[in-house]
């Protein structure tokens, strides 16, 4: 590997294909996608915008799992392969001797980050009818503290970062509106003890063509020697609406506000019909990536279409050097 993941763990048995013969994208998709879908939950709409993350040798996940009534919740599931999932179809049940954040509106969009002994999960959470970042904790997938919301409405993907950053938990996010939202930069925030979150910063703005509409960050970042390696969704409107797609970026370290790099084209877009067709047409969003220390070799999980889960391919180094030949910082 030219550009080596720092931290990290070996997850040997992640899911994983060769690149196709031919291909030139640096993201190429599963062949038995997609991997989740209304099939898997009886009386769901959908399974997607989802996380997975190793766990006890196999993985564990927190699904976006939308209920015919519309309500969006967030479910845990396990897998032995990455694949093939468990999900408990009982919503997840936060626990809180906080009165005042104990009450459930919809959940959804999760990202699972593991930070020195424990699982944090993030999601879009809802408050007083509004969106905003939730936060909450396990250890074992079982039980979950919730603490309190990161930001004031309106905000969503909040994403964290996997270690301190200058001796602070570090969150990215976009702030938005109450609705679907038409505008969206990323920020980074810092804070002591996962509770009061500040030193605002700008990370990047919109930019042209695929994400000239709003940008947020996907899953996790990873840590590789050079920079920060985060896949984020970048949207455009066209005349049928937003159309969803993926670009990658590499932060500095130390600085993760410094955008040392960023895709000026776009890393993937709804191509096949499961992203292109579904409860929200043209969709593909990215919640989670594993990644292999040994190999460098990424599994992403993104939703397709507000309806279904897929997976797609990539190593640290394709990826490292397509963001860094086709910059447009
Ligand atoms: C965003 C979120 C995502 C969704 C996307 C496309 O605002 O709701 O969960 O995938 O819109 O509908």
């Amino acid at each position: 590997m030219a550009n080596k993941i720092i931290g990290g763990v070996s997850v040997p048995n992640m899911p994983w294909e060769d690149r196709p013969a031919g291909a030139w994208e640096p993201l190429w998709r599963f062949s038995g996608n997609p991997i989740l879908s209304k099939k898997d939950m009886p009386g769901s709409h959908g399974i997607y915008n989802s996380a997975a993350i190793p766990f006890e040798g196999g993985f564990a996940g927190v699904f976006r799992i939308d209920d015919e009534s519309g309500l969006m919740k967030l479910h845990v599931g396990f897998s032995a392969d990455g694949l093939k999932w468990d999900i408990d179809p009982k919503r997840i049940q936060f626990q809180s001797d906080n009165e005042e954040i104990n009450t459930f509106e919809f959940g959804y969009d999760p990202r699972v980050c593991f930070i020195e002994d424990r699982y944090y999960v993030t999601w879009c959470n809802g408050y007083a009818d509004c969106p905003t970042i939730g936060v909450a904790y396990t250890y074992d997938f079982k039980t979950f503290y919730q603490l309190e919301n990161a930001f004031l409405p309106f905000n969503r993907n909040g994403v964290l970062f996997p270690r301190k950053i200058g001796g602070n938990y570090a969150m990215l996010s976009r702030p938005s509106d109450n609705g679907h939202t038409p505008f969206g930069d990323m920020f980074y925030s810092e804070s002591p003890d996962m509770e009061f979150w500040g030193r605002h910063r700008l990370v990047m703005k919109t930019a042209g063509g695929w994400q000239s509409t709003k940008i947020g960050a996907g899953p996790v970042p990873v840590e590789t020697e050079e920079g920060w390696l985060l896949i984020y969704h970048g949207v455009s409107t066209s005349c049928n609406g937003f159309v969803y797609s993926m670009g990658a970026a590499l932060l500095d370290r130390d600085k993760p506000w410094k955008v040392l790099a960023r895709t000026a084209p776009r890393i993937f877009c709804p191509e096949e019909l499961y992203e292109q067709v579904g409860e929200v047409q043209n969709v593909t969003f990215p919640c989670a990536m594993l990644a292999d220390k040994d190999t460098g070799r990424i599994a992403v999980y993104y939703g397709g279409a507000d309806s279904v889960t897929g997976i797609a391919f990539t190593t640290v180094d394709i990826l490292t050097d397509f963001v860094k030949n086709n910059s447009m910082v």
